[in-house]
């Protein structure tokens, strides 16, 4: 069965445009990218001392399940070059599975829709590009209603707008 899930991706050490050109072109056969939102930049969050960060979401299809998605996600971290650092410090790539169809998870090592999703315009404004109307599962708001209450100060559409597509 074919799930519609949405990612997370972010980056802010190295050539940023091209971890995020490369992570979108380096999913597995498995995963096919559907849609991607513009890039932003963006402040970064939760730790301020350091470089501003790139961020994007990408809607994409896949069969596999939400642990083998994980798995996957952190293999393809490390194959760009991600090496082990600090929470919420800089980082080459990150792949956060934000959306999984409407499931709701919680285990050890995934939470799903990503606990944090509400609280972060680095995540809702390039996810309200996708989908502005989704009401993610267990939240009674919308994407973009949630968005109308965060403060997106100082995150700006970065670079060529050929980044975005989205068929749908
Ligand atoms: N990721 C973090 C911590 N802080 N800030 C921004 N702006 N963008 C991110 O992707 C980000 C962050 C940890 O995953
Ligand atoms: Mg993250
Ligand atoms: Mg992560």
């Amino acid at each position: 069965m074919s799930h519609r899930v949405y990612l997370a991706l972010g980056t802010n050490l190295g050539d940023r445009l091209a971890n995020l050109r490369a992570a979108v072109h380096a999913m597995p056969p498995t995963v096919q990218p559907l849609a991607a939102s513009r890039v932003y930049e963006t402040p970064p969050w939760g730790y301020l001392d350091q470089p501003a960060f790139l961020n994007q979401v990408i809607r994409v299809q896949t069969e596999l399940e939400p642990q083998d998605l994980l798995a996957w996600l952190k293999r393809l971290e490390t194959d760009l070059g991600r090496q082990p650092g600090m929470r919420y410090g800089p980082r080459l790539i990150d792949l956060d599975i934000l959306l999984y169809d409407d499931l709701q998870l919680e285990s050890p090592t995934l939470t799903i829709p990503h606990p944090r999703l509400g609280e972060r315009a680095f995540v809702l404004v390039p996810l309200a590009d996708l989908a502005p109307d989704l009401q993610p599962a267990g939240m009674d708001r919308t994407i973009g209603e949630m968005l109308a209450h965060l403060d997106r100060t100082g995150i700006q559409p970065y670079g060529v707008d050929s980044n975005h597509f989205d068929p749908e």
